[in-house]
């Protein structure tokens, strides 16, 4: 069932036409207890979403097309190891990778334990990321790694990229991370510049070892590897280690599958930080700090599956998240940390969000007649103030937002921290409440610039606080979105787990790729053709 064929949802429908003039203004004036009432905490995370522009009946309206739509055990069906990912048959248990302290998890398909899989695995990783960080792994010619160099795309680039940046006030400093991702050389290039092979460490990151981009630019860094040491070929197994499923194809590629660490299957991409994928955050912030991390994911897990819906962080933000999208007609959503270190976060959403549930058939494969995933798009604060800010506050467009912020700063300098969190307060409440023309006029403001600064508020925002970015709270805000995205699907009744989207340019682009070299007669649409020709004019 979607959300549309639910009863709740004609009570939410009619929610909104008679809510059609809901001011926050109001709403704060009206109710001295909407902030505390409005305020959920889990997992080290608070979550006020007061600022949003509901009451009490539309969101219990709206929990209640979430039970009607059976988010409890469609809940429970993840957690359980059941195949939800039907397109590809798969379980979906990323979840088993951080459910560390807890019994057997079960894939419903084969019927196997996965967590001695999961242990062994998180064991190598720990027992490798100790060598490198200790520099007991040499290179081929003896010299300690200094440079790990993530070679991934996709789901197996976005969660450790953005993690090591997130997680670097916990990393090993004297060891430097970098991620290739592009098929772009430049990528690869620019990237190694710098870089003495002899102390360099790739981890080809690839769940199949057939992408293009990553095989590509593996190769490139074998040949650079080799190129060094004049093709002895003895150096592959001291610069490169694989991340992947696959082990006949990293065999194949010539790493020894002694330096593989496996995952699995039931590990979607861009859910594959908490897997081996994460080897490059592991080798940053070590062992015991991933496992805090882990630790931080399994709580907001345990928060997400026990929750009451009405205290459910992951599900409130969905159930707001779905108000304004298929309600208000939203189309976008914004994040916006205030932490630098969180830079990468909205990247990340991104693909998370707009892979999982970019989706226009619903479950049974009929069109959808509702809005699903929207458009995540963000900036780290203050940045986006200075850009893009001008809209959110005055502009047409309905844009909901979270602010994602922190009490205490890992660098506390001067006033720094003061400054960006007056901003990140300050924020929401310009947002919410805007400015009346009548306050513009009572500061003198000459009549014709009246509506210039006039804001008109009612701008709906999230704020999510912990006390400090650590593994933990970081592993917890990482889980919280990926439910978030969860719940989602599973009210608008698509398949969040697989991304048939991604394969037509992919197949396409294979076809084309020998086009591009010879001067074979073209059959494409006559745009196609004419900008093949041009590229084959300026490479002849
Ligand atoms: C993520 C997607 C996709 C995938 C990349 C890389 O959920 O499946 O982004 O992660 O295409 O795939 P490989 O890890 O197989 O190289």
């Amino acid at each position: 069932m979607n959300l549309t064929e639910t009863k709740a949802w004609s009570a939410v429908l009619a929610d909104a036409e008679s809510n059609r003039d809901f001011s926050l203004r109001a709403a704060f004036a009206a109710d001295p207890n909407r902030a505390a009432d409005m305020t959920l905490e889990a997992a080290g995370w608070t979550l006020d979403y007061s600022k949003n522009l509901v009451d009490a009946k539309t969101m219990r309206d709206l929990r209640a097309v979430a039970d009607e739509c059976g988010l409890k055990d469609k809940i429970e069906a993840m957690f359980n190891g059941e195949h939800i990912n039907e397109t590809e048959d798969r379980a979906v248990l990323h979840v088993a990778l951080r459910a560390l302290s807890g019994g057997a998890v079960v894939d419903r398909g084969t019927g196997e334990d996965v967590m001695p899989g999961v242990r062994k695995v998180l064991d190598a990783m720990a027992n490798f990321a100790d060598e490198v960080r200790s520099g007991s792994w040499k290179g081929h010619s003896g010299k300690p790694v200094r440079n790990v160099v993530n070679i991934g795309i996709g789901g197996s680039d976005l969660g450790p990229c953005m993690a090591t940046l997130a997680l670097a006030p916990f990393s090993q400093r004297n060891l430097r991370f970098a991620f290739v991702s592009n098929v772009d050389a430049t990528h690869f290039a620019e990237t190694v510049r710098d870089m003495d092979p002899e102390e360099t460490l790739f981890l080809v990151a690839s769940k199949t070892f057939t992408t293009l981009e990553t095989m590509d630019n593996a190769k490139t860094a074998r040949e650079w590897i080799l190129k060094h040491y004049d093709g002895d070929s003895a150096a592959v197994a001291k610069h490169f280690v694989a991340i992947s499923t696959a082990a006949d194809e990293v065999a194949k590629f010539g790493i020894d599958t002694a330096n593989m660490f496996g995952f699995w299957n039931w590990v979607g991409g861009r859910y594959s930080l908490p897997s081996a994928i994460g080897l490059s955050l592991m080798i940053a912030i070590g062992p015991d700090r991933f496992r805090e991390m882990l630790g931080g994911y399994e709580a907001m897990d345990r928060h997400f599956r026990t929750a009451p819906l009405e205290k459910n962080l992951p599900v409130t933000m969905a159930l707001l998240g779905i108000y304004y999208n298929n309600v208000l007609g939203a189309q976008s959503h914004a994040v916006l940390p205030y932490d630098q270190y969180l830079a990468r976060f909205p990247a990340y959403l991104q693909q998370l969000d707009m892979e999982s549930n970019g989706k226009s058939v619903d479950k049974r494969g009929r069109r959808v007649s509702w809005q699903t995933g929207p458009i995540v798009w963000g900036e780290p604060g203050t940045n986006g103030q200075h850009a893009f800010y001008q809209l959110l506050h005055q502009g047409t467009k309905l844009v909901p937002a979270d602010f994602i912020g922190f009490m205490r700063s890992h660098n506390p300098i001067g006033d720094h921290h003061v400054h960006l969190m007056a901003n990140f307060f300050a924020q929401t409440e310009a947002l919410a409440f805007g400015k009346t023309a009548d306050e513009v006029r009572a500061e003198g403001t000459p009549e014709a610039l009246v509506p210039h600064k006039t804001f008109t508020g009612n701008r709906p925002t999230n704020t999510l606080v912990a006390l400090e970015l650590t593994p933990a709270t970081f592993g917890a805000l990482v889980a919280l979105y990926e439910h978030k995205v969860f719940v989602q699907g599973a009210l608008w009744d698509v398949f969040s787990f697989d991304q048939w989207g991604v394969q037509l340019g992919k197949v396409l682009a294979k076809r084309i790729i020998p086009e591009l070299t010879a001067d074979s007669p073209l059959a494409h649409d006559s745009s196609t053709n004419a900008l093949i020709g041009r590229f084959r004019a300026a490479n002849r």
